[in-house]
């Protein structure tokens, strides 16, 4: 297992649509693995290999501590996931994204979706789900297709948003200095 360098925008590889794994092989568990490890030191609750420069249909969720300081850890881990069905009803909540640091905006989702994917044993499941795992199965399905949840905001708030990522970047070139990393990935 390993803690990866999580990659932030204006990365042009998060814009990249993600390819299906064949199957589930070792190696694709052993980048589940990688995932909820780099989600774990981040912290956060979900993280898609996208976001680690891996453009595979692959990602993990752990919602358990979120709702519950105390609950032990719920680690699940998904390849090839495809929303099936999303309800009507939509809800707004405020969203952050480890690729996107320190940004937080209100974002309007379905409510519900359910979710056909594989599992770690390969085995195909159908989940449904509201409330913040739906919220995040979304959010990380997104991001396999190249989505960042600022493609869900108002214009002139994505705009604002890419142009401080774009001349942050920029200033560290100037700089001659490496690209910024999230700080869990610097001391990684
Ligand atoms: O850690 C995360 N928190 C979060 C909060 C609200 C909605 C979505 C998320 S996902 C995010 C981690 C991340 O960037 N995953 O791609
Ligand atoms: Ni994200």
């Amino acid at each position: 297992m390993a803690v990866k360098p999580i990659i932030t925008l204006p990365d042009k590889r998060l814009r990249q649509r993600a390819a299906p794994v064949a199957r589930v092989d070792d190696e694709v568990r052993a980048l589940m693995d990688d995932l909820l490890e780099t989600m774990y030191a981040a912290p956060g609750i979900g993280l898609a290999a996208t976001q680690v420069a891996v453009p595979k249909r692959v990602m993990v969720l752990d919602i358990a501590k979120r709702e519950d300081e105390a609950a032990s850890p719920d680690p699940m881990a998904f390849a090839n996931p495809e929303i099936v069905w999303a309800s009507q009803e939509t809800s707004i909540r405020q969203e952050g994204c480890l690729s996107i640091p320190e940004f937080f905006e209100d974002v309007v989702r379905p409510a519900r979706v359910r979710v056909s994917y594989l599992d770690r044993d390969g085995k195909r499941q159908e989940l449904e789900a509201d409330g913040i795992l739906a919220r995040c199965l979304q959010h990380e399905i997104d991001h396999l297709d190249g989505v960042l949840f600022i493609d869900h905001i108002s214009r002139l708030k994505r705009d604002r948003i890419v142009k401080k990522f774009g001349k942050a970047a920029k200033r560290d070139i100037e700089e001659r200095k490496p690209p910024r990393r999230t700080a869990e990935a610097e001391s990684a």
